[in-house]
């Protein structure tokens, strides 16, 4: 079995995720060594800054621990709401990318970028605009990693933390990994190291001297992944994990923009790409949402829903720039502009609510 070098992902993470998010919202917390959590006498360390990192202070450990550590440690109460409503500002930046998208947690995702909304064959400028759009609009920092299999895109995206773009190309992956101390390969816990380290192998090099046999013996099911890993091989394929409530695409304009006129072919020419994005997806909604941020910043979003589902692109056409006409009045100037299809049929099946409709369907008011 060979290497599979076909596709292109991209992994990415944010730098020490609730810490950070933290020191955005209060500067006074901005250089400090903080930790998240961690207050009380049983309180549990969820992240700390970096600058709490070079003392030591770790995810998972105890507050009092974290505090002998470094003693001017300020803890900073969890804000999950807000951890919540980033991750989701984040995905939606994933989602103008591709829409193969595996979330991992709230802070980290895989993306398939083979073919991407950019058209835009080489991934590491895809990772650089990801990284600089989740930088201009949530005020953080993030580090990815690029590479053609997850196991290498997500070692690629610690390498370099925080803010960092690390890439490992097809040609580099077999002495990247023969060198790589096998602690570091995902998924091997202490228990598994300390078992390697007593077979002599330290290193992935190491690793690869084992048979599939001999690894499937020490390691069970886990040492044929082990075993395809240290070569480089790994098929898994990115999985979005959920049903997709909404499909959408927005745009930043190059210039602030008043007129109608000037705004309405740039509308056509979004909704063009959005029916590519639909008909990709074999998934069409019937309500349509039209995203307008304006030059303050205030967002606007203008929906209209219809009993079937809107599968034609002219009908699109007409509903966006009729909400964008309707709307007009709100506005003086806009700087993004966006088109968005929910209650899709696809999530419309899965939960049975698409047979419903059929029979008991009531019109929006
Ligand atoms: P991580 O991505 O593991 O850590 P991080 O983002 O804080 O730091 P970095 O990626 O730069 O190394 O986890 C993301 C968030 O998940 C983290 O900010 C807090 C939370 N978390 C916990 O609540 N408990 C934990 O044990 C860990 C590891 C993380
Ligand atoms: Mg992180």
């Amino acid at each position: 079995m060979h290497p599979d070098f076909s596709r292109k992902i991209i992994h990415v993470d944010m730098d020490a995720f609730y810490a950070s998010v933290e020191q955005r919202d209060d500067p006074s917390l901005r250089g400090k060594a903080i930790a998240v959590g961690g207050r009380g006498a049983r309180g549990v360390v969820t992240t700390a800054s970096y600058e709490a990192r070079e003392f030591g202070v770790r995810s998972a450990m105890s507050g009092f621990k974290a505090r002998q550590l470094c003693p001017q440690l300020i803890f900073v109460p969890l804000r999950f709401e807000v951890y919540q409503a980033v991750s989701l500002q984040i995905r939606a930046i994933f989602e103008r990318y591709t829409p193969l998208i595996e979330p991992l947690s709230l802070d980290e995702a895989y993306l398939d970028v083979t073919e991407n909304d950019l058209g835009e064959p080489i991934a590491t400028k895809v990772a650089a605009s990801i990284r600089q759009a989740v930088y201009e609009e949530t005020g953080l920092t993030c580090s990815a990693g690029v590479s053609y299999c997850k196991f290498l895109a997500k070692i690629a995206s610690d390498m370099n933390k925080p803010d960092g773009l690390t890439v490992i190309r097809p040609h580099e992956a077999r002495s990247f990994l023969e060198q790589l101390p096998v602690e570091r390969f995902h998924g091997v816990g202490k228990v598994t190291t300390t078992r390697m380290h007593s077979l002599g192998c330290m290193t992935g090099g190491d690793l690869k001297r084992l048979s599939q046999y001999e690894l499937a013996h020490h390691f069970g099911k886990l040492g044929r992944f082990y075993y395809h890993i240290v070569r480089g091989i790994d098929n898994r394929p990115v999985q979005p994990d959920r049903i997709r409530k909404s499909i959408g695409i927005e745009r930043t304009l190059s210039d602030d923009l008043s007129n109608l006129a000037d705004i309405a072919p740039i509308l056509d020419e979004l909704i063009d790409r959005f029916y590519e994005r639909l008909q990709k997806a074999n998934n069409y909604g019937r309500t349509l949402t039209l995203k307008l941020k304006t030059a303050n910043f205030q967002i606007l979003t203008r929906s209209c829903s219809k009993a079937y589902y809107l599968t034609q692109i002219e009908e699109i056409r007409q509903l966006a720039q009729q909400l964008l006409r309707e709307n007009a009045h709100e506005f003086e100037q806009i700087r993004l502009l966006g088109i968005a299809t929910s209650n899709l049929q696809e999530q419309e099946r899965a939960t049975g609510l698409g047979r419903q409709l059929v029979f008991d369907f009531t019109p929006p008011q």
